[in-house]
Parts: C-alpha cells; structure tokens; sequence
C-alpha cells in the first residue's frame, strides 16, 4: 500500500537497498542485519554486523566501506563469535551490537546483546582495531539489552542507557560506573507510553545517542503488538546534555517505520531496526544503517539539524505527567496548576 506522505520525511532511504544482505557474505549465513556503525580514523565506514547462522546462533562480522555505502569488504570468516567456554552467558548468541569510540581510551566499545540459558543480558568488550576484543563480561542480567555507553564520562562516571524489562513494561534507563564493569544509581529516563500509542510498553534505545549542543538526540524504537505481529518503529528524545536522564522534548508521532518490501518481508516482517550512525563531513547529516525485516542492512539519510528541528515542534513534555513514577516531580510541579484554595 502506498504511504501518505504528507508529513515530514526526515530519513531517506538510499535507493539501492539493501546495501547488504546474506547473498553478499563470503560464508553460508541466513541473515545479516541490525548492523553497529562507526566511521575509523582513516575515513573507512565500519559495520559491526549482527550475522545470523543456520542454526538459528547471532555472530558478528566486519564490513568494511571507504564510501559507507558500496564496495564493501566483508571479513572472510565472523569477526566476533561467543566464547561460550569464557563467557556461557554468550550461549544462544551475541546481537544487535552498539559501537561508541572512548576518546579517553582510544578504544571502541561495543555493547552487545548475549543470549542467555537465563534470558537476554547485556554484556561489553573493548576493542582498538576490530581483530581482537577484550571482553568485560556480562553487566546487565537478563531480562535487558538495547544498550549503549555514552562517549565520555558524566560527572567522573560512564553512562550506559538499556532497557530492562519488568513486570510494569519496558522502558528506558541509565545506569553509571566508575569502572565500566560495576554499574549503580539507575534510574528510569524514559517510559514506554499506553494504550494505543505506537510507543505503548515497550520501547529500546536504537543506535547510541547523538552529542549536540542541545542535548542527546536519541532515536529509540517502539514497538506495537498486532493481530499480525509486531510493528517496529523509530522515535526521537532530547536528553539533557549534562544530566542525561533528565528527558528534555519527546516527539509523539514515530518518524520512520516500516514501508518498503525489505522492511514489510522478511525473517521477522515489519522491522526497521538500527544500532549504529556516522556522520558527514558536514557534521550535520546522519547515516543511519539499520536492519530491514530482521534480514538485510539498509542505509537511510537524515539531517541533525532538522531532527532537532522537528523536536522542537512535535515534540512535547506532557508525557511527564503520564508518569506515576515519581520522575521530575520540580517540572511537575511547574507543569500543574493547582486551583486557589
Ligand atoms: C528485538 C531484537 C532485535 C530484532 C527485533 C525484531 O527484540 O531482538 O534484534 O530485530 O526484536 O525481531
């Protein structure tokens, strides 16, 4: 079905998607997709592909592209696989990666999703060129994923935003440490939404958060149960730039979704899933790279300026006080009018 658009697009679809898919890999795959980004030193775009095997097990597998967009060199063999005899938690697999470069460490950190016998965690490694990683370990037990670090430290700590899951839903939340192995003082930054809303009691961080003078533009998925199977779609957040849990705008229509057939068929239909950004030159035009249907990586173009843009007017701060949590009760308190006595 053709799409109305009449809103504001604000992420172009390259027009030669996918730009990779199972076909391409130099090995027998089933699917590659949900891929993290990071542009190297040298200018070279890196993927840090999520490969699934034909036993069903996720790996990782580099790609390589001087133009991030074609003529990419995909490693010969996975890059990263579980290290189940280390790390047992990796036992059903390692997905849905998230590259931040530590300009501190001058190492990337990957945070990546392992697949549990107790459910899905969320676990670190570190690495400097993409050949040998060094592992911290799981640290965040299951139910949780959809993670990443934050660049830099806040307030002396590391940041990491995930998204663990209760028995109240699945919302967003950071937590900090001094050590990127021990992580305390968590707290809830942002809460799926209700009822019918397309962000309604799940919700995920997509790639990690954009740094601008404005705060943390965050992408986060929604994700909506139907008769015919979950619909996943990208929204957008402000996070204050020096108090990142504070939640500054948030947009209420979701800005990209499922609409092409690569993102309509596939393993899994109707997903649209990214983990990882690079920027232009330009230092305004975002490349995002995502999973289409949870079986090939697509590229789509947006602009920061104009996301940040677009917040401003279609964003709003009412979801706060849909939040019975506690969060922000001094911005409640501004909000409420409470009547003369
Ligand atoms: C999520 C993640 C993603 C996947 C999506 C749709 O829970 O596991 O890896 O793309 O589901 O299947």
């Amino acid at each position: 079905m053709e799409a109305n658009r009449s809103y504001p697009v604000l992420f172009d679809r390259y027009d030669r998607n996918p730009i990779l898919q199972a076909k391409d890999w130099p090995y027998p795959v089933n699917t590659v997709f949900n891929p993290a980004a990071t542009r190297l030193a040298d200018g070279t775009t890196l993927l840090l592909c999520r490969v699934e095997d034909r036993r069903g097990i996720s790996h990782f597998c580099v790609a390589r592209s001087v133009n991030g967009v074609d003529n990419w060199q995909i490693d010969h063999q996975p890059t990263m696989v579980p290290d189940i005899d280390a790390h047992p938690e990796e036992i059903w697999g390692i997905e849905d990666p998230r590259i931040t470069y530590i300009p501190e460490m001058d190492q990337y950190a990957i945070v990546y999703t392992v697949y549990s016998l107790g459910g899905p965690g969320v676990a670190i490694a570190l690495t400097k060129d993409f050949h040998s990683f060094e592992r911290l370990g799981l640290i965040m037990s299951p139910d949780d994923k959809d993670a990443a670090l934050l660049p830099h430290r806040i307030g002396g700590h590391w940041a990491l935003i995930h998204r663990p899951v209760g028995p109240q839903g699945a919302h967003m939340w950071i937590s900090y440490s001094p050590d990127l192995r021990h992580w305390g003082s968590h707290k809830l930054i942002l809460e799926a939404r209700r009822g019918a809303w397309w962000d309604a009691n799940k919700i995920g961080l997509s790639p990690p958060p954009i740094e601008t003078d404005e705060g943390w533009l965050t992408i986060y998925h929604g994700v909506r149960p139907t008769a015919s199977g979950s619909l996943y779609r990208l929204g957008l957040a402000l996070f204050d730039k020096e108090v990142p849990e504070r939640c500054l705008l948030r947009g209420d229509e979701w800005i990209f979704g499922p609409e092409e057939r690569y993102e309509r068929e596939g393993d899994v239909n109707n997903v649209v899933f990214p983990c990882g950004y690079t920027i232009g030159a330009d230092g305004d035009t975002i490349n995002l790279y995502y999973g289409g249907a949870d079986s090939c990586i697509c590229l789509a173009r947006g602009s920061i300026s104009r996301l940040l843009r677009w917040l401003k007017t279609h964003g709003s701060t009412h979801f706060r006080r849909w939040s019975d949590s506690g969060l922000y009760p001094e911005l409640l308190a501004d909000d409420v009018v409470i009547p003369n006595e």
